[in-house]
Protein backbone atom coordinates (compact mmCIF):
# COMPACT_ATOMS: atom_id res chain seq x y z
CA UNK A 1 0.00 0.00 0.00
CA UNK A 2 1.24 2.78 -1.19
CA UNK A 3 1.44 6.14 1.83
CA UNK A 4 1.90 9.79 0.52
CA UNK A 5 1.74 12.14 2.85
CA UNK A 6 -0.85 14.86 3.06
CA UNK A 7 -0.66 16.77 5.85
CA UNK A 8 -2.99 16.75 8.86
CA UNK A 9 -5.11 20.23 9.71
CA UNK A 10 -8.19 19.49 11.32
CA UNK A 11 -9.03 23.45 12.15
CA UNK A 12 -7.59 25.47 9.43
CA UNK A 13 -4.10 25.32 11.29
CA UNK A 14 -2.74 26.54 7.54
CA UNK A 15 -4.85 29.76 8.20
CA UNK A 16 -2.66 30.77 11.58
CA UNK A 17 0.82 30.68 9.93
CA UNK A 18 2.02 33.27 7.01
CA UNK A 19 3.66 32.55 3.82
CA UNK A 20 7.05 32.21 4.60
CA UNK A 21 5.99 29.83 7.53
CA UNK A 22 3.96 27.26 5.04
CA UNK A 23 6.94 27.87 2.29
CA UNK A 24 9.10 26.47 4.93
CA UNK A 25 7.60 23.85 5.76
CA UNK A 26 6.37 22.64 2.25
CA UNK A 27 10.03 22.85 1.10
CA UNK A 28 11.16 20.43 4.02
CA UNK A 29 8.55 18.29 3.84
CA UNK A 30 9.05 17.89 0.08
CA UNK A 31 13.02 17.05 0.62
CA UNK A 32 11.78 14.28 3.05
CA UNK A 33 9.60 13.19 1.34
CA UNK A 34 12.11 12.90 -2.21
CA UNK A 35 14.97 12.24 -0.22
CA UNK A 36 14.59 10.36 3.42
CA UNK A 37 11.07 8.36 2.92
CA UNK A 38 12.39 6.44 0.26
CA UNK A 39 15.70 5.11 2.28
CA UNK A 40 14.44 5.53 5.62
CA UNK A 41 13.26 1.96 6.21
CA UNK A 42 16.39 0.42 5.16
CA UNK A 43 18.46 2.89 7.01
CA UNK A 44 16.85 1.51 9.88
CA UNK A 45 17.00 -1.54 9.51
CA UNK A 46 20.56 -1.76 8.88
CA UNK A 47 21.45 0.86 11.66
CA UNK A 48 23.14 3.32 9.31
CA UNK A 49 22.57 7.15 9.86
CA UNK A 50 21.93 8.59 6.16
CA UNK A 51 25.50 10.40 5.87
CA UNK A 52 24.22 11.49 2.40
CA UNK A 53 21.89 13.87 3.69
CA UNK A 54 24.31 15.86 5.50
CA UNK A 55 25.26 18.41 2.57
CA UNK A 56 21.65 18.36 0.66
CA UNK A 57 20.56 19.49 4.03
CA UNK A 58 23.21 22.02 4.60
CA UNK A 59 22.65 23.18 1.01
CA UNK A 60 19.07 23.87 1.77
CA UNK A 61 20.03 26.10 5.36
CA UNK A 62 18.69 23.57 7.63
CA UNK A 63 21.54 23.62 10.71
CA UNK A 64 21.19 26.64 12.51
CA UNK A 65 18.42 27.87 10.92
CA UNK A 66 17.25 30.15 13.23
CA UNK A 67 20.62 32.26 13.75
CA UNK A 68 21.11 34.98 12.35
CA UNK A 69 24.60 35.99 10.10
CA UNK A 70 27.20 33.73 9.16
CA UNK A 71 25.76 32.20 6.54
CA UNK A 72 22.98 30.83 8.65
CA UNK A 73 19.19 31.09 7.41
CA UNK A 74 17.83 33.51 10.14
CA UNK A 75 14.08 31.67 10.54
CA UNK A 76 12.00 32.70 13.01
CA UNK A 77 10.91 30.36 15.99
CA UNK A 78 7.57 29.06 14.20
CA UNK A 79 9.69 28.36 10.87
CA UNK A 80 12.44 26.52 12.65
CA UNK A 81 9.47 24.46 14.39
CA UNK A 82 7.50 23.75 11.55
CA UNK A 83 10.96 22.55 9.71
CA UNK A 84 11.40 20.02 12.16
CA UNK A 85 7.97 18.90 12.13
CA UNK A 86 8.95 17.51 8.77
CA UNK A 87 12.27 16.45 9.55
CA UNK A 88 11.02 14.39 12.13
CA UNK A 89 7.79 12.95 10.42
CA UNK A 90 10.74 11.52 8.01
CA UNK A 91 12.43 9.95 11.12
CA UNK A 92 13.33 11.11 14.71
CA UNK A 93 17.02 10.40 14.15
CA UNK A 94 17.40 13.05 11.14
CA UNK A 95 15.72 15.58 13.33
CA UNK A 96 18.02 14.55 16.10
CA UNK A 97 20.98 15.25 14.13
CA UNK A 98 20.09 18.65 12.98
CA UNK A 99 18.46 19.64 16.56
CA UNK A 100 21.80 19.06 17.93
CA UNK A 101 24.36 20.42 14.99
CA UNK A 102 21.81 23.77 15.41
CA UNK A 103 20.79 23.97 19.58
CA UNK A 104 23.41 22.22 20.92
CA UNK A 105 26.21 23.14 19.17
CA UNK A 106 26.22 26.17 16.67
CA UNK A 107 23.43 27.81 19.37
CA UNK A 108 26.57 27.94 22.19
CA UNK A 109 29.06 29.06 19.67
CA UNK A 110 26.32 31.93 18.60
CA UNK A 111 25.41 32.79 21.95
CA UNK A 112 28.68 32.12 24.31
CA UNK A 113 31.74 31.71 21.85
CA UNK A 114 33.94 34.87 20.78
CA UNK A 115 33.67 36.36 17.29
CA UNK A 116 36.32 34.43 16.72
CA UNK A 117 34.74 31.16 17.15
CA UNK A 118 31.97 32.50 15.19
CA UNK A 119 33.77 33.35 12.55
CA UNK A 120 35.91 30.25 12.28
CA UNK A 121 32.78 27.63 13.02
CA UNK A 122 29.11 28.90 12.12
CA UNK A 123 29.34 29.50 8.51
CA UNK A 124 31.27 26.15 7.94
CA UNK A 125 28.72 24.33 10.18
CA UNK A 126 25.69 25.89 8.56
CA UNK A 127 26.71 23.86 5.78
CA UNK A 128 27.44 21.10 7.21
CA UNK A 129 31.21 21.17 6.61
CA UNK A 130 32.20 20.90 9.93
CA UNK A 131 29.79 18.74 12.47
CA UNK A 132 29.09 19.13 16.02
CA UNK A 133 27.90 16.86 19.05
CA UNK A 134 26.89 18.06 22.80
CA UNK A 135 28.74 16.68 25.71
CA UNK A 136 26.52 16.72 28.88
CA UNK A 137 25.54 13.47 30.32
CA UNK A 138 27.74 11.16 31.82
CA UNK A 139 27.29 7.96 32.52
CA UNK A 140 26.34 8.96 36.33
CA UNK A 141 25.10 12.06 35.43
CA UNK A 142 21.51 12.25 33.41
CA UNK A 143 18.71 13.56 34.57
CA UNK A 144 21.16 15.23 37.35
CA UNK A 145 23.84 17.03 35.03
CA UNK A 146 25.33 19.34 37.49
CA UNK A 147 26.54 15.91 39.24
CA UNK A 148 29.35 15.80 36.21
CA UNK A 149 32.44 14.43 37.11
CA UNK A 150 34.14 15.80 33.94
CA UNK A 151 36.76 18.08 34.53
CA UNK A 152 38.83 20.65 33.55
CA UNK A 153 41.98 22.40 34.65
CA UNK A 154 44.25 25.10 33.40
CA UNK A 155 47.66 24.27 32.41
CA UNK A 156 49.82 26.67 30.75
CA UNK A 157 48.49 28.84 28.18
CA UNK A 158 45.32 25.94 27.76
CA UNK A 159 43.05 23.26 29.42
CA UNK A 160 43.41 19.85 30.35
CA UNK A 161 40.22 17.88 30.14
CA UNK A 162 39.44 14.37 31.63
CA UNK A 163 36.10 12.50 32.05
CA UNK A 164 33.31 10.52 30.29
CA UNK A 165 30.47 11.57 28.38
CA UNK A 166 27.89 8.86 27.51
CA UNK A 167 24.77 8.27 25.11
CA UNK A 168 26.22 11.74 22.73
CA UNK A 169 24.19 12.05 19.82
CA UNK A 170 26.62 12.06 16.29
CA UNK A 171 29.74 11.64 18.58
CA UNK A 172 31.82 9.63 16.45
CA UNK A 173 31.10 11.42 13.03
CA UNK A 174 31.83 14.99 14.78
CA UNK A 175 34.54 17.14 13.81
CA UNK A 176 33.82 19.00 17.37
CA UNK A 177 32.46 18.43 20.61
CA UNK A 178 31.34 20.53 22.61
CA UNK A 179 31.99 19.36 25.88
CA UNK A 180 30.49 20.49 29.14
CA UNK A 181 32.80 20.17 32.20
CA UNK A 182 33.87 22.20 35.52
CA UNK A 183 36.78 23.96 36.00
CA UNK A 184 38.71 22.84 39.44
CA UNK A 185 40.52 26.95 39.11
CA UNK A 186 37.11 28.42 39.21
CA UNK A 187 35.74 26.97 42.28
CA UNK A 188 34.28 23.71 40.04
CA UNK A 189 32.11 26.46 37.64
CA UNK A 190 30.61 24.86 34.45
CA UNK A 191 31.87 25.87 31.29
CA UNK A 192 32.11 25.12 27.50
CA UNK A 193 34.84 24.17 25.85
CA UNK A 194 34.92 23.08 21.71
CA UNK A 195 37.32 20.41 21.84
CA UNK A 196 38.46 18.69 18.42
CA UNK A 197 37.82 15.19 18.23
CA UNK A 198 41.25 14.22 16.46
CA UNK A 199 43.06 15.62 19.53
CA UNK A 200 45.16 12.61 21.03
CA UNK A 201 42.95 11.46 24.27
CA UNK A 202 40.09 12.35 22.73
CA UNK A 203 37.92 8.95 21.92
CA UNK A 204 34.03 8.55 20.58
CA UNK A 205 32.69 4.81 20.59
CA UNK A 206 29.80 3.58 19.39
CA UNK A 207 26.51 2.73 21.26
CA UNK A 208 25.07 -0.74 19.28
CA UNK A 209 22.23 -2.49 19.84
CA UNK A 210 19.71 0.30 20.11
CA UNK A 211 16.24 -0.44 19.43
CA UNK A 212 15.42 3.06 18.75
CA UNK A 213 16.91 6.05 16.73
CA UNK A 214 18.66 3.47 15.17
CA UNK A 215 19.55 6.06 12.22
CA UNK A 216 20.95 7.64 13.90
CA UNK A 217 24.74 8.13 15.48
CA UNK A 218 24.57 7.80 19.36
CA UNK A 219 28.49 7.64 20.92
CA UNK A 220 30.24 7.68 24.19
CA UNK A 221 33.21 9.74 24.50
CA UNK A 222 36.17 9.41 26.63
CA UNK A 223 38.63 12.53 27.43
CA UNK A 224 41.91 11.42 28.43
CA UNK A 225 44.33 14.24 29.17
CA UNK A 226 43.24 15.89 26.36
CA UNK A 227 44.79 19.12 25.90
CA UNK A 228 43.17 22.61 24.04
CA UNK A 229 44.37 26.00 23.69
CA UNK A 230 42.62 28.66 26.09
CA UNK A 231 40.73 29.88 23.20
CA UNK A 232 38.76 26.82 22.97
CA UNK A 233 36.95 27.94 26.17
CA UNK A 234 33.86 29.46 25.11
CA UNK A 235 34.33 32.72 27.10
CA UNK A 236 30.93 33.90 27.78
CA UNK A 237 29.57 30.26 29.19
CA UNK A 238 29.45 30.27 33.05
CA UNK A 239 27.49 27.61 35.40
CA UNK A 240 24.89 24.69 34.81
CA UNK A 241 22.37 27.67 32.99
CA UNK A 242 24.73 27.92 30.09
CA UNK A 243 24.44 24.19 28.94
CA UNK A 244 20.61 24.47 30.07
CA UNK A 245 19.78 27.30 27.85
CA UNK A 246 21.28 25.10 24.93
CA UNK A 247 18.69 22.31 25.95
CA UNK A 248 15.79 25.30 25.50
CA UNK A 249 16.58 25.18 21.91
CA UNK A 250 16.23 21.72 21.54
CA UNK A 251 13.30 20.81 23.32
CA UNK A 252 11.72 23.96 21.72
CA UNK A 253 12.42 21.69 18.32
CA UNK A 254 11.90 18.36 19.87
CA UNK A 255 8.20 19.76 20.71
CA UNK A 256 7.26 20.51 17.33
CA UNK A 257 9.20 17.68 16.06
CA UNK A 258 7.03 14.93 17.51
CA UNK A 259 4.42 16.81 16.05
CA UNK A 260 5.46 15.00 12.75
CA UNK A 261 6.01 11.78 14.19
CA UNK A 262 2.43 11.85 15.46
CA UNK A 263 1.41 12.84 11.81
CA UNK A 264 3.04 9.93 10.03
CA UNK A 265 1.41 7.61 12.60
CA UNK A 266 -2.42 9.08 12.14
CA UNK A 267 -1.64 9.37 8.49
CA UNK A 268 -0.79 5.74 8.14
CA UNK A 269 -3.49 4.46 10.23
CA UNK A 270 -6.11 6.45 8.60
CA UNK A 271 -5.11 4.89 5.53
CA UNK A 272 -4.30 1.69 6.74
CA UNK A 273 -7.98 1.54 8.54
CA UNK A 274 -9.73 2.90 5.13
CA UNK A 275 -8.22 -0.02 3.30
CA UNK A 276 -8.37 -3.33 5.92
CA UNK A 277 -11.13 -5.25 5.90
CA UNK A 278 -12.83 -7.28 8.98
CA UNK A 279 -15.82 -8.52 9.63
CA UNK A 280 -19.44 -7.76 7.09
CA UNK A 281 -16.27 -7.08 4.24
CA UNK A 282 -16.14 -3.36 5.89
CA UNK A 283 -13.15 -1.76 6.54
CA UNK A 284 -12.06 -1.87 10.25
CA UNK A 285 -12.83 2.30 10.14
CA UNK A 286 -16.44 1.34 10.27
CA UNK A 287 -15.79 -0.14 13.73
CA UNK A 288 -16.32 2.56 16.69
CA UNK A 289 -13.35 1.02 18.62
CA UNK A 290 -11.36 1.69 15.51
CA UNK A 291 -12.90 5.42 14.94
CA UNK A 292 -12.35 6.29 18.58
CA UNK A 293 -8.59 5.84 18.17
CA UNK A 294 -8.29 8.05 15.18
CA UNK A 295 -10.49 10.80 16.74
CA UNK A 296 -8.12 10.88 20.07
CA UNK A 297 -5.39 10.62 17.71
CA UNK A 298 -6.33 13.96 15.68
CA UNK A 299 -7.65 15.92 18.53
CA UNK A 300 -4.10 15.76 20.38
CA UNK A 301 -2.64 16.22 17.04
CA UNK A 302 -4.34 18.88 16.46
CA UNK A 303 -3.83 20.59 20.73
CA UNK A 304 -0.45 19.74 20.65
CA UNK A 305 -0.20 21.90 16.89
CA UNK A 306 -1.71 25.12 19.07
CA UNK A 307 0.59 24.51 21.88
CA UNK A 308 4.00 24.93 19.41
CA UNK A 309 2.53 27.35 17.77
CA UNK A 310 1.69 29.44 20.77
CA UNK A 311 5.70 28.82 22.50
CA UNK A 312 6.62 29.41 19.03
CA UNK A 313 4.88 32.98 18.82
CA UNK A 314 6.53 33.65 22.22
CA UNK A 315 9.46 32.63 21.14
CA UNK A 316 9.83 35.24 18.49
CA UNK A 317 8.34 37.95 20.85
CA UNK A 318 11.64 36.92 23.29
CA UNK A 319 8.79 35.71 25.74
CA UNK A 320 9.24 32.00 25.45
CA UNK A 321 10.02 30.48 29.28
CA UNK A 322 12.10 27.38 29.87
CA UNK A 323 8.90 26.31 31.46
CA UNK A 324 6.52 26.89 28.70
CA UNK A 325 9.29 25.01 26.15
CA UNK A 326 9.57 21.90 29.09
CA UNK A 327 5.10 21.78 28.60
CA UNK A 328 5.53 21.58 25.02
CA UNK A 329 8.13 19.16 25.09
CA UNK A 330 6.47 16.59 27.77
CA UNK A 331 2.81 16.92 26.20
CA UNK A 332 3.87 16.56 22.48
CA UNK A 333 6.24 13.75 22.82
CA UNK A 334 3.86 11.81 24.88
CA UNK A 335 1.22 12.21 22.76
CA UNK A 336 3.32 11.23 19.64
CA UNK A 337 4.37 8.11 21.63
CA UNK A 338 0.21 7.51 22.67
CA UNK A 339 -0.37 8.39 18.47
CA UNK A 340 1.93 5.77 17.25
CA UNK A 341 0.90 3.04 20.15
CA UNK A 342 -2.59 3.36 19.15
CA UNK A 343 -1.59 3.38 15.20
CA UNK A 344 0.58 0.30 15.97
CA UNK A 345 -2.54 -1.68 17.36
CA UNK A 346 -4.67 -0.53 14.35
CA UNK A 347 -2.76 -1.82 12.03
CA UNK A 348 -2.92 -5.59 13.98
CA UNK A 349 -0.06 -7.44 13.11
CA UNK A 350 1.09 -4.87 10.33
CA UNK A 351 2.07 -2.65 12.83
CA UNK A 352 5.15 -4.75 14.04
CA UNK A 353 6.55 -4.51 9.95
CA UNK A 354 8.79 -2.14 9.14
CA UNK A 355 7.54 -2.00 5.59
CA UNK A 356 4.81 0.53 7.74
CA UNK A 357 6.44 3.44 9.28
CA UNK A 358 4.48 3.53 13.21
CA UNK A 359 7.39 0.93 14.71
CA UNK A 360 10.26 2.82 13.89
CA UNK A 361 8.77 5.71 14.96
CA UNK A 362 7.09 4.14 18.49
CA UNK A 363 10.55 3.06 19.44
CA UNK A 364 12.24 6.07 18.09
CA UNK A 365 9.65 8.39 20.53
CA UNK A 366 10.82 6.77 23.52
CA UNK A 367 14.17 8.11 23.12
CA UNK A 368 12.31 11.59 22.84
CA UNK A 369 10.68 10.79 25.82
CA UNK A 370 13.86 10.42 27.68
CA UNK A 371 16.21 12.77 26.42
CA UNK A 372 16.42 16.43 26.35
CA UNK A 373 14.68 16.01 29.86
CA UNK A 374 12.80 12.84 30.73
CA UNK A 375 8.39 13.46 30.51
CA UNK A 376 9.07 13.27 34.34
CA UNK A 377 11.97 15.57 34.89
CA UNK A 378 9.68 18.15 32.54
CA UNK A 379 6.80 17.88 35.34
CA UNK A 380 8.92 18.46 38.07
CA UNK A 381 9.96 21.24 36.48
CA UNK A 382 6.45 22.81 35.67
CA UNK A 383 5.51 21.64 38.80
CA UNK A 384 8.42 23.87 40.49
CA UNK A 385 7.28 26.51 38.65
CA UNK A 386 3.86 25.89 39.41
CA UNK A 387 3.87 25.14 43.12
CA UNK A 388 7.49 26.97 44.31
CA UNK A 389 8.78 23.74 45.79
CA UNK A 390 11.48 21.76 43.98
CA UNK A 391 10.99 17.61 44.07
CA UNK A 392 13.63 16.76 42.07
P1 LIG B 1 18.95 24.53 38.80
O1 LIG B 1 19.52 25.04 40.08
O2 LIG B 1 17.48 24.45 38.66
O3 LIG B 1 19.47 25.43 37.59
C1 LIG B 1 20.84 25.79 37.49
C2 LIG B 1 20.89 27.13 36.77
O4 LIG B 1 20.35 26.97 35.45
C3 LIG B 1 19.20 27.79 35.28
N1 LIG B 1 18.27 27.02 34.45
C4 LIG B 1 18.04 27.29 33.17
N2 LIG B 1 18.51 28.28 32.39
C5 LIG B 1 18.08 28.30 31.11
N3 LIG B 1 17.24 27.37 30.61
C6 LIG B 1 16.76 26.36 31.36
N4 LIG B 1 15.95 25.44 30.85
C7 LIG B 1 17.17 26.29 32.71
N5 LIG B 1 16.91 25.44 33.73
C8 LIG B 1 17.59 25.90 34.79
C9 LIG B 1 18.70 28.08 36.66
O5 LIG B 1 17.94 29.26 36.69
C10 LIG B 1 20.01 28.20 37.42
O6 LIG B 1 20.58 29.44 37.09
P2 LIG B 1 21.49 30.24 38.14
O7 LIG B 1 21.92 31.45 37.40
O8 LIG B 1 20.58 30.53 39.31
O9 LIG B 1 22.61 29.33 38.50
O10 LIG B 1 19.67 23.17 38.45
P3 LIG B 1 19.50 21.71 39.03
O11 LIG B 1 20.87 21.15 39.19
O12 LIG B 1 18.59 21.74 40.22
O13 LIG B 1 18.80 20.93 37.81
C11 LIG B 1 17.57 21.27 37.36
C12 LIG B 1 17.07 20.38 36.21
C13 LIG B 1 16.70 19.00 36.70
C14 LIG B 1 15.83 21.05 35.71
C15 LIG B 1 18.05 20.27 35.06
O14 LIG B 1 19.25 19.85 35.48
C16 LIG B 1 17.52 19.47 33.88
O15 LIG B 1 16.93 20.07 32.98
N6 LIG B 1 17.78 18.12 33.79
C17 LIG B 1 17.52 17.37 32.57
C18 LIG B 1 18.84 17.10 31.87
C19 LIG B 1 18.73 17.16 30.39
O16 LIG B 1 17.76 17.62 29.80
N7 LIG B 1 19.76 16.69 29.73
C20 LIG B 1 19.80 16.75 28.27
C21 LIG B 1 21.17 16.36 27.75
S1 LIG B 1 21.34 16.76 26.04
C22 LIG B 1 20.38 15.71 25.24
O17 LIG B 1 19.63 14.94 25.74
C23 LIG B 1 20.48 15.79 23.77
S2 LIG B 1 19.48 14.71 22.92
C24 LIG B 1 19.68 15.44 21.44
C25 LIG B 1 19.07 14.79 20.30
O18 LIG B 1 19.56 13.77 19.82
O19 LIG B 1 18.08 15.40 19.77
P1 LIG C 1 18.25 8.96 34.71
O1 LIG C 1 18.54 10.36 35.01
O2 LIG C 1 19.02 7.91 35.42
O3 LIG C 1 16.69 8.71 34.95
C1 LIG C 1 16.13 7.39 35.00
C2 LIG C 1 14.66 7.50 35.42
O4 LIG C 1 14.60 8.12 36.71
C3 LIG C 1 13.84 8.40 34.48
O5 LIG C 1 12.54 7.86 34.38
C4 LIG C 1 13.78 9.72 35.22
O6 LIG C 1 12.62 10.49 34.88
C5 LIG C 1 13.75 9.25 36.67
N1 LIG C 1 14.24 10.26 37.58
C6 LIG C 1 15.51 10.76 37.69
N2 LIG C 1 15.58 11.67 38.67
C7 LIG C 1 14.33 11.78 39.17
C8 LIG C 1 13.73 12.57 40.21
N3 LIG C 1 14.45 13.46 40.90
N4 LIG C 1 12.43 12.40 40.49
C9 LIG C 1 11.69 11.52 39.78
N5 LIG C 1 12.17 10.75 38.79
C10 LIG C 1 13.48 10.88 38.50
N6 LIG C 1 22.91 13.60 26.25
C11 LIG C 1 23.81 14.55 25.83
O7 LIG C 1 24.44 15.22 26.65
N7 LIG C 1 24.04 14.76 24.51
C12 LIG C 1 23.39 14.05 23.55
O8 LIG C 1 23.60 14.29 22.36
C13 LIG C 1 22.46 13.05 23.95
N8 LIG C 1 21.84 12.28 23.02
C14 LIG C 1 21.07 11.24 23.43
C15 LIG C 1 20.58 10.32 22.47
C16 LIG C 1 19.83 9.23 22.87
C17 LIG C 1 19.36 8.24 21.85
C18 LIG C 1 19.51 9.05 24.23
C19 LIG C 1 18.66 7.89 24.68
C20 LIG C 1 19.99 9.93 25.18
C21 LIG C 1 20.80 11.02 24.79
N9 LIG C 1 21.36 11.88 25.74
C22 LIG C 1 22.24 12.85 25.34
C23 LIG C 1 21.19 11.61 27.15
C24 LIG C 1 19.85 12.04 27.73
O9 LIG C 1 19.78 13.43 27.86
C25 LIG C 1 19.66 11.33 29.07
O10 LIG C 1 19.45 9.97 28.78
C26 LIG C 1 18.53 11.91 29.88
O11 LIG C 1 18.85 13.20 30.34
C27 LIG C 1 18.16 11.02 31.09
O12 LIG C 1 19.30 10.63 31.80
P2 LIG C 1 19.53 9.08 32.18
O13 LIG C 1 19.36 8.29 30.94
O14 LIG C 1 20.81 9.00 32.89
O15 LIG C 1 18.33 8.69 33.12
Amino acid sequence: MAIKFKGVDFIEFDTLLNDDERLVRDNTRKFIEENLIPIIEMCNREGRFPKELIKPMGELGFYGASLKGYGCAGMSAVEYGLMTQELERGDSGVRSFVSVQSGLCMYPIYAFGSEEQKQKYLPKMALGEILGCFGLTEPDAGSNPGAMRTRARKDGDGYVLNGEKMWITSGSIADIAIIWAKVEDEDNRVRGFIVETDRPGFKAADVHGKFSLRASVTSSLSLQDVRIPAENLLPESGGLRSPLSCLNQARYGIAWGAIGAAMACYDCALQYAQFRKQFHDQPIASHQLVQEKLVWMISEITKAQLLALQVGRLKDLGRAKPVHISMAKRNNVWMALECARMARDILGANGIADEYPIFRHMANLESVKTYEGTHDIHALIIGEHITGYAAF
